[in-house]
């Protein structure tokens, strides 16, 4: 029996290549020379496409697959898959939640403390044998500071429960105060980023939270102030960050996403007040796998008629 075919729009986890190669006639879209021939080919016959939440499924694509009925993102986030071109379609979408929180809140925190206790200078200032000229300077602390999370969801709640080992005060921003959680709800952003040492972002991207950190907020943070984005590079005024960093008015960032990503401001390099990471936040085997496991099962679940394991919100019925 021939294999159903698969657009694979954007490379993903090798293994998880690996296991949709061995199940799928898979076409990969991004090494296409000819791209608009490749979606012609297959628009009698492909119903599935899998992707990163980040490069997700553009509508001009859609457009030309009138059978698509199914696209699986690998990765929690789906900014960049145009939901509005799928629910007009109905097309479901499905991403990768929860398997990745612990990780995610583990690259969230190593970034906080490489961040604030200058890992990352001292690792420097070791090698460069600065040491044998005398002690490096002291840091700022984290232990009992306050911790300002913007999006308090799945991992964003992981992020929190560390932060009690770590004796800090916690309180949140989003859209919604949660009348389950006891931490502080601040509507204002703004305030919060006043009232915090350390704002840590972990909310989605797209088109709603463009630039949501911008000059203003990064000004209310302050020149004692952190900013740890594990979110989206769209999220925050990639621009601003780098002149606050520059200025010294706030005092430090770390970075795990960036606007155009894997390209980073090269003004980022020349400062040592900045953590930069490669979009690491689930990058560990164990997490990567499941992740990968997540979009193989639920490519699977579809094409047997059973329930999908994660469907987005927006696409269910
Ligand atoms: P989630 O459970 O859906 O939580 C998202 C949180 O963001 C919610 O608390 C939501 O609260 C808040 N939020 C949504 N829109 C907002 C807005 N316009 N303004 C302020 N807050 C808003 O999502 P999750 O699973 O924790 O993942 C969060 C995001 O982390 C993903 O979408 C992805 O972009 C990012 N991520 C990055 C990495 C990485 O490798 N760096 C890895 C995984 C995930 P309200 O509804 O109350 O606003
Ligand atoms: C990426 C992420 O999926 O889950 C998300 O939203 O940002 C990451 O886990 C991963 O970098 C692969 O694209």
């Amino acid at each position: 029996m021939s294999k159903p075919d698969l657009l694979l729009v954007s490379p993903i986890h090798g293994p998880t290549q690996a296991q949709l190669d061995a199940d799928y006639t898979v076409h990969r879209y991004w090494e296409a020379a000819d791209k608009p021939a490749l979606l012609a080919k297959l628009a009698p016959t492909c119903v599935a496409a899998a992707t990163s939440g980040g490069a997700g499924i553009k509508a001009q694509v859609i457009r030309a697959l009138p059978g698509l009925k199914i696209v699986a993102c690998f990765g929690v986030g789906y900014d960049g898959v145009d939901l509005a071109a799928c629910k007009e379609r109905g097309i479901r979408v499905t991403n990768t939640p929860d398997v990745l929180n612990e990780c995610v809140a583990d690259t969230t925190w190593m970034l906080i403390l490489a961040t604030v206790r200058r890992a990352v200078f001292n690792d420097k200032y070791v090698r460069s044998g600065k040491w044998l000229g005398g002690s490096a300077p002291l840091t700022d602390k984290v232990w009992g500071e306050t911790l300002g999370i913007v999006g308090l969801g799945r991992i964003g709640k992981a992020i929190a429960r560390r932060a009690e080992g770590f004796g800090m005060q916690v309180v949140y921003h989003g859209r919604h105060r949660q009348p389950d959680v006891a931490y502080e709800y601040f509507a204002d952003l703004k305030a919060m980023a006043r009232a915090v040492k350390i704002l840590v972002l972990i909310l989605p991207g797209g088109k709603a939270t463009e630039n949501l950190v911008d000059a203003e907020v990064l000004a209310a943070l302050g020149p004692q102030g952190y900013l740890i984005n594990v979110s989206r590079g769209s999220n925050v005024d990639e621009a601003a960050v780098l002149k606050a960093l520059q200025d010294k008015t706030i005092a430090g960032a770390g970075l795990d996403v960036f606007v155009d990503e894997p390209r980073v401001p090269e003004a980022f390099f020349a400062l040592d007040n900045v953590v930069l990471q490669p979009h690491v936040g689930s990058g560990t085997v164990a997490t990567r796998n499941a992740m990968g496991q997540l979009v193989v099962d639920n490519l699977a679940a579809f094409f047997a008629g059973r329930a999908l394991l994660t469907e987005v919100p927006e696409t269910r019925g």
